[in-house]
């Protein structure tokens, strides 16, 4: 398939990106949301830092203190048998009783990048959205944006001891920032915004977690003002013994496209592999899967893709429409940033076959 990754990837690293603090390293550097704001292209990032751990056997969890307003930090012993490490990504209680929750081993948050080229960036000194409120506490994550009028909408994932849920902000420069609070709770996340209104309503994908029938798969939802979401409708879900056949989650907000939205979203597999798929949503009806792909349209394949933090995932959190080539910007392996070009025609070709 006609995939153009850049030789410059991966874009962006751990290395490039400075902590927001000195006894903080910067672990990743991820899941970006992205913008076209005048003539450069933004990526809101998804920077994720931890607690310098001078030994080995001792894992340290940051957590925001909403009454200290500052990071409290745990220390975990590896050999501590009440705790799980074998996710990288969490410090489980092995046996969880009530009020137990599991650990994040960072906390993130969200910073700009800017570049004319759209390769080459700068990275702001300091975070644009950092944890502030009591569901914020072990972070916030995957940021969207979708550019509504002249107005930046944020979504973003909002993590804490209550759980993953999603959280709406603006911008008009990307220097000021509101946030209008939560607007699914948890067990939710992977929402994006559809870039304008249709039949008079806003519309957005999400992707909540049922804790008992049915699987982590995407939802459409509207409203009539980004802040109320109902008239929930179950979009599509995964696909037993495919490559999405896990997880599935909205990736970039949706293309408009002459054919209809074009929809990248991601999805994982038993082993944890995360792929990008695409599926074509009715422009007046997107409740209206037109065709979703069968195959994915990008799977983890580069060093950086298949080895970093968290191995074999490509994460796409936005993407924009150049002419007739789509650039989809994405994670790779909850370490750095990369991006490919991909030809509108070649993802539309792949789709139903
Ligand atoms: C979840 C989220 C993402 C992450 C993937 C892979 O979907 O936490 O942020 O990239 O898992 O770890």
């Amino acid at each position: 398939m006609g995939v153009y990754r850049y030789p410059e990837n991966p874009i962006l690293t751990p290395a490039d990106v400075p902590p927001h603090r000195d006894d903080f390293e910067v672990i990743g550097v991820f899941n970006a949301g992205v913008a076209k704001y005048h003539d450069e292209i933004i990526l809101l990032l998804r920077v994720a830092e931890r607690p310098v751990a001078e030994d080995e056997r001792i894992v340290k969890a940051a957590i925001f203190d909403v009454s200290a307003k500052g990071l409290r930090i745990e220390t975990f012993h590896r050999n501590d048998q009440r705790y799980d490490f074998s996710d990288p990504r969490s410090i489980a209680p092995v046996e969880r009783r009530k009020g137990d929750f599991t650990y994040l081993t960072s906390i993130s948050h969200l910073r700009i990048a800017r570049s004319v080229d759209g390769r080459h960036f700068r990275v702001d000194e300091r975070p644009f959205l950092y944890p502030q409120t009591e569901l914020e506490t072990f972070g916030v994550e995957d940021a969207r944006v979708t550019q509504i009028g002249d107005t930046y909408y944020i979504t973003y994932s909002a993590v804490s001891a209550r759980g993953v849920g999603v959280v709406l902000a603006s911008t008009k420069n990307f220097h000021d920032v509101q946030r209008h609070g939560m607007i699914l709770p948890p067990e939710n996340k992977d929402v994006v915004l559809f870039p304008e209104p249709i039949g008079g309503k806003y519309y957005c994908l999400h992707r909540p977690v049922p804790s008992g029938n049915g699987s982590p798969d995407i939802w459409l939802a509207e409203s009539s003002d980004l802040n109320h979401w109902g008239n929930h409708h179950h979009l599509m879900g995964c696909r037993p013994e495919a490559w999405d056949s896990r997880r599935l989650g909205a990736g970039a907000p949706p293309l408009r496209t002459e054919h209809g939205w074009l929809e990248l979203y991601h999805a994982a597999d038993e082993d944890a592999r995360y792929c990008v798929g695409a599926v074509l949503l009715d422009l007046e009806d997107p409740s209206q899967v037109l065709v979703r792909s069968r195959h994915p349209i990008l799977v983890p394949e580069a060093d950086y893709e298949t080895n970093g933090f968290f191995g074999n995932v490509v994460f796409p959190c936005g993407a924009l429409l150049q002419g007739d080539t789509v650039q989809v910007y994405y994670g790779v392996a909850d370490t750095s940033m990369a991006c490919v070009e991909i030809p509108l025609q070649t993802i539309l070709d792949s789709l139903g076959s």
